[in-house]
């Protein structure tokens, strides 16, 4: 715990490389009850830079050191110095072996960073600076070391021993103890360093890579949840196809492990050869895991599998360079869940995700770049911004360059840069080396922080229709002015009866080239653009298909323009934006206590017209479901600043019911077809039909006599043979106030009686119950002193706490403040057991800014609150301190 003082910023300027190197590093792990004692052999040479002297400075924290020795000689006390974070060596020689012993203790680490004891197994997390809490080091990813690593332990009690790399030895020690030793011959930073030690059971299954090796493939959890392992089974195999087919990458080790762990800070860890998931991103079977879930599960399996090329093989130079890795990984699952699944949904999805939560960050005082200046915490940049607008970042390069000279730019970054950590300079000088385009301008997308707004204005005359975009940024902390951007802009033409428009001729003061069959892409590049076009009429423009950069687009047009590429657009995407955009502009009519304008309901009398008639194909039938959805509150909240949160969610409620009403019989239909129950499976077509028929539900719901409405909800809650159909009932009962609250009391309470042994499920019934809109703040605060609520698991936090301020948006947004103050005052209670997890969950009350004026001061003052206790971690200081900063 800190003092403020105690608080320096780190910053990217200040960057050198490292004095010293690890060549080797050896480590010894004696597992016992109550202290684990770790010896270090380090393999070390002093950089040729480095002038002779220098002393050498390990990081360590929260360490109880027992002795350090040079070439076997141990030192004196007048030799070292120790201070909370680090064990400085004052003199070593060029070349020498440093061996460090301390001794941990695992079972009171509550922070779930370094080693610690997830039930009754030992497991790490070491990314960003974990290792640092398992031994003194230099704990920096671009000290990368070959490691052997060897476990003692109890025979009987932790018979599976594990650790990167292939196992080299397995000796029983004779005193019911056993010894295993394991070696990865790949250099590598201490942040990929993992261990496990636990009475786990294996699921074993084996892939042949397209060069003919053999990769033994092993999924370890405890014992009751090895039947749930099959379905990342079958991801991981179809990641690592996919990672050779599209990216040429193939697997590196003789060995690839998974193991779930209960308790983990966020989903899982690339560990080299090792990977360590939360339970929550693994498991899956038909009544512990959603839909959603299952696709989570693929996607995180996947993420973590690409890393080892993009993060394990080539890695970061220092953690300002994150994105490097997590916006490339991040955007190679999306593709892998893009192909494997329906394309449109997937990229309809990451983008609503982006919308609602990065451009939120963007909009806040907590807005960064792409690749930060500085940072107190580096945990704290485990980001959206870092994550999802990093990935847009890389498909603005796939957008500008086309699939062909992008995969050439990503093959000469893994050749040019494999064993070694990089920049992200290094990955757009690759890039810029198969391209012929000029991508200087493209650098601020890594180092210009906010949102960019194209403004779009069009004008017909005289046979030419004239499209002008300009560009601006808003100011964020530090960077009050912005230059423009280099955004591409994938767009199209279509006729007023909603053909593409071919053969025009198209004149643009900045770079402008035909694709595909209908398209164009603009490279919008100065403050002001304009697009010359010969036409007999006005053409109505697609714009931003695909949503091909992450920018707000602002152009004010005709309802009627946004029906016809709804309705007509060659482009998925773009067509489910110009109905959220209609839809956006109807409730901007409701708040404003105008008529709607009608041009939602007729786009829906479509879709759902189309929609009865569609045959079961499973891409079309997903994408019509998540045009069908209403837009949430938090994407809403972006799009209408400052935003009246009870105004919102009246005019949401009103167009639901108005859609409701207007469409009664075909909501009643298209539940009769799709809500039919055929045995659960997790199939693209399974999914697409579920999630129609719970949006047809969640209509029909609002018009259904209510006696029958609570028989449809009790039915499909009993006779449901999974979890997505069974949560759907739940989810009725719990938003719909129509039904009876009895109804939502006992489904609620058998739901927890019968899945209650079920972690996860168990989960599902937190957050149902923390978002309800029936919870109230002091029905929360009961929840956490549930006897199924255990504040130590980050999955269970995430349920209450996350689900409260993120979904309950009646509660959370009370004009008392009195659901802000309550988790004011969580996240400082639970910042003395996890720092990490207390920071995350503060951050909703650093989006005060997008508030009303009463939200917004009453959110800001709780956060003040939590900003001014004393001995906060650095964590929790840094997102509360720099949280209030504005007004
Ligand atoms: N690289 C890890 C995240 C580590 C977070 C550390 N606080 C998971 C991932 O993005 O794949
Ligand atoms: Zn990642």
């Amino acid at each position: 715990m800190l003092k403020d003082a105690d608080v320096a910023a780190v910053r990217l300027a200040d960057y050198r490389s490292p004095a010293y190197r690890i060549i080797h590093t050896d480590l010894t792990f004696d597992l016992a009850d109550g202290t684990t004692r770790v010896t270090s052999r380090l393999t070390l040479e002093r950089d040729p830079s480095t002038a002779p002297g220098t002393p050498l400075v390990l990081d360590g924290q929260a360490l109880e050191l027992v002795s350090v020795a040079v070439d076997d000689r141990r030192l004196e006390a007048n030799e070292i110095q120790v201070d909370a974070e680090s064990l400085t060596l004052l003199d070593v020689p060029a070349a020498c072996t440093v061996t460090v012993v301390t001794d941990i203790h695992p079972e009171t680490n509550t922070a779930l960073e370094g080693l610690y004891k997830s039930g009754s197994m030992y497991c790490t997390q070491c990314e960003a600076e974990g290792f640092r809490r398992i031994t003194y080091y230099l704990d920096r990813p671009d000290v990368l070391a070959r490691f052997r690593t060897t476990l003692i332990a109890d025979a009987a009690r932790y018979p599976v021993l594990l650790s990167n790399g292939n196992l080299i030895a397995d000796v029983a020690l004779g005193d019911g103890r056993r010894q295993v030793t394991w070696e990865d011959p790949f250099p590598k930073p201490s942040y990929l360093f993992a261990l496990v030690a636990g009475d786990l059971a294996l699921l074993e299954d084996s892939f042949t890579t397209q060069s003919g090796r053999r990769v033994a493939l092993r999924i370890y959890s405890e014992p009751h949840n090895i039947g749930q392992c099959g379905y990342a089974m079958e991801a991981l195999k179809r990641a690592m196809r996919w990672d050779e087919t599209a990216y040429g990458r193939e697997y590196d080790l003789d060995i690839f492990m998974i193991v779930a762990v209960d308790d983990f800070n966020m989903g899982a860890m690339e560990n080299k050869g090792l990977n360590i998931f939360n339970t929550s991103a693994v498991l899956a079977s038909a009544d512990t895991a959603t839909d959603a879930s299952y696709l989570l599960v693929e996607g995180i399996v996947g993420h973590e599998y690409f890393h080892n090329w993009s993060g394990n093989r080539v890695t970061c130079r220092d953690w300002f360079q994150l994105s490097l890795k997590e916006g490339f990984t991040v955007f190679r699952d999306e593709q892998f869940s893009a192909d494997m699944n329906s394309a449109t949904v997937k990229r309809i999805e990451a983008v609503s995700l982006l919308r609602s939560v990065q451009f939120a960050e963007d909009a806040s005082p907590l807005a960064h770049p792409v690749r930060p200046q500085s940072y107190l915490e580096i945990s704290n940049f485990y980001t959206p911004t870092v994550y999802d607008k990093g990935a847009e970042v890389v498909g603005m390069l796939h957008a500008l360059l086309g699939p062909e000279q992008f995969r050439a730019g990503t093959d000469l970054f893994f050749a040019r840069h494999d064993g070694s950590a990089v920049t992200t300079d290094d990955f757009l000088a690759a890039m810029q080396a198969v391209t012929p385009i000029d991508l200087a301008q493209f650098q601020r997308w890594y180092d210009q922080a906010g949102t960019p707004v194209v403004s779009v204005a069009s004008e017909f005359a005289d046979g030419r229709y004239r499209l002008t975009f300009s560009q601006r940024c808003p100011p964020t902390p530090g960077q009050p002015d912005k230059e423009p951007m280099l955004i591409p802009i994938r767009l199209g033409l279509l006729d007023r009866n909603g053909t593409p428009l071919a053969g025009v001729t198209i004149k643009s003061t900045d770079p402008l080239r035909a694709e595909g069959t209908d398209g164009y892409m603009l490279e919008l590049r100065s403050a002001t653009c304009e697009l010359l076009i010969e036409a007999p009429a006005a053409p109505v423009a697609s714009l931003l298909r695909g949503f091909s950069a992450p920018v707000r687009m602002e152009y004010p047009r005709p309802a009627a323009e946004l029906a016809l590429i709804a309705a007509h657009d060659t482009d998925g995407f773009a067509r489910w934006d110009a109905l959220q955009t209609l839809i956006v502009d109807d409730l901007r009519e409701r708040m404003a206590g105008r008529a709607a304008p009608g041009a939602v309901s007729a786009a829906f009398a479509t879709l759902l017209r189309h929609g009865l008639s569609l045959p079961d194909d499973p891409e079309r039938l997903a994408a019509l479901a998540i045009t069908l959805r209403l837009p949430d509150e938090n994407y809403l909240f972006e799009q209408f600043q400052p935003a009246d949160v009870g105004a919102l969610s009246a005019a949401l409620e009103s167009l639901a019911e108005a859609l409701a009403h207007e469409h009664a019989e075909a909501w009643a239909a298209l539940y009769t077809r799709f809500g039919r129950a055929d045995a659960y499976a997790p199939t693209p077509f399974g999914m697409a039909r579920r999630s129609l028929a719970h949006t047809a539900l969640g209509f029909w719901l609002r018009v259904a006599d209510v006696t029958i409405a609570t028989t449809a909800v009790e039915t499909l809650y009993r006779s449901a043979d999974n979890l997505t159909d069974r949560r759907a009932a739940l989810v009725a009962a719990n938003r719909n106030l129509r039904l009876p609250a009895a109804l939502c009391d006992e489904l609620m309470a058998d739901f927890l009686e019968r899945w209650k042994h079920e972690a996860l499920v168990v989960n599902h019934w937190f957050q149902l119950s923390a978002s309800s809109v029936r919870s109230p703040v002091e029905r929360v605060a009961e929840l956490a002193r549930h006897p199924a609520f255990d504040a130590r698991n980050p999955n269970k936090l995430r349920a209450l706490y996350g689900a409260f301020a993120q979904q309950n948006y009646r509660h959370f947004h009370a004009l008392d403040g009195s659901g802000y103050r309550f988790l004011a005052s969580a996240v400082v209670d639970l910042d003395r057991t996890n720092p990490q997890a207390a920071a995350r969950l503060a951050v909703p009350l650093t989006r005060w800014r997008r508030y009303d004026a009463v939200r917004r001061s009453v959110m800001r003052d709780a956060l003040a609150a939590v900003a001014a206790r004393d001995g906060l971690s650095r964590d929790l200081f840094e997102v509360a301190s720099k949280g209030i900063a504005g007004d």
